[in-house]
């Protein structure tokens, strides 16, 4: 598989756009960002001011995040279009950090959040009520619970991959290197992340198709220390373990680290997703077998690009935008 991060950007657009944008329409009753909403920026005394577009962003620790802010930034600093206010959280877990910043944001007038909730669920509140300000909301990365969307008839767009898919690849292409019935382990992210739930099941998916045996699948938080400490009593309880697939590259990192503490590189695997720039050299070094790139530089790009047509557009009618999820392994890095 090409590694498109080499591109320049104009190329990712066009393999983007090219290959596998897809547009799907909020279902059910959208209260679509029409009218009232889409050309008067909340807050804002001067019309013809550039518009405010903050990004709120989940934990800055994790290299997946500086990766989309400098990808935001210097977007920003390209377009000059728009002001941009970015944001993130400390600890994976702090979602009420992650709510707080949301009001924060929308304190300061800003037209537009572009957010990568921490919590699928818990941050759908705050959000209702900044849309009830006409403040324009994007959803990037990790997917509001869509139930609970439709039962508030909220409509806010998605732009994000497909992580099921993106996790089986991954998982498919491990497993192939073990014989069927080998034992396997799945280290989840946070649970109420939808993104985290859906690569567990590609895990699953994957997991099925080759004939494996899960033996074991637990939450390291997405936090490589806790995975390090998890994957360290798995190897205990499961001795025969052949293979850990790890929902992120932070968890795969602590998975290879345990793994070599307990002397066992040679005979354990490891999959991640998100090519941070560690996982890939791990990937170069036959260290990590594989991983996903979901192109966090871009993610926040499109999510801003996509709230500021929805500001300049009175009838743009929120719809989500699928974004592309690729297998990198040592040989797609050549
Ligand atoms: C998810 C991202 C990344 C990341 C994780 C940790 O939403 O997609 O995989 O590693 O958050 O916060």
């Amino acid at each position: 598989m090409v590694n498109l991060r080499h591109y320049s950007f104009g190329l990712i657009l066009l393999a983007f756009f090219g290959t596998s944008f897809l547009f799907v329409g909020c279902d059910g009753s959208s209260p679509s960002v029409s009218g009232d909403t889409a050309a008067s920026p909340a807050g804002s005394p001067d019309a013809t001011a550039k518009p405010r577009i903050a990004l709120v962003m989940k934990s800055l620790a994790n290299e997946f995040f500086q990766t989309m802010e400098s990808g935001a930034k210097r977007h920003q600093e390209e377009s000059k279009s728009y002001e941009l206010l970015s944001n993130g959280i400390k600890d994976e877990k702090d979602v009420t950090r992650q709510i707080d910043l949301v009001e924060q944001m929308a304190a300061q007038g800003v037209d537009a959040i572009v957010i990568a909730p921490a919590d699928s669920k818990a941050l759908i509140p705050v959000l209702e009520k900044v849309r009830k300000q006409n403040i324009i909301v994007v959803n990037i990365d990790n997917r509001l619970d869509e139930a609970i969307l439709k039962e508030k008839g909220l409509c806010i767009p998605f732009v994000g991959p497909n992580n099921r898919t993106g996790a089986e690849a991954v998982g498919n292409y491990v497993l192939d290197k073990l014989s069927s019935g080998s034992e396997v382990v799945i280290v989840e992210g946070v649970p109420n992340a939808y993104n985290g739930e859906q690569r567990k099941l590609g895990f699953e998916d994957a997991i099925k198709n080759r004939g494996m045996n899960l033996v074991a699948s637990q939450t390291a938080n997405w936090e490589m220390s806790e995975a390090n400490t998890l994957v360290g009593s798995m190897l205990v309880a499961h001795p025969n373990l052949k293979c850990v697939l790890a929902a992120n590259d932070n968890m795969a990192l602590g998975a290879v680290s345990a793994i070599a503490a307990a002397g066992k590189s040679a005979d354990v695997i490891v999959g991640g997703f998100d090519n941070i720039s560690a996982a890939q050299n791990l990937v170069k070094e036959g260290k990590l077998a594989a991983t996903a790139d979901q192109y966090g530089d871009k993610l926040a790009v499109f999510g801003i690009e996509y709230a500021q047509k929805l500001l300049a557009d009175k009838n743009a009618a929120p719809a989500d935008l699928e974004t592309t999820v690729s297998l990198v392994t040592a040989d797609s890095l050549k």
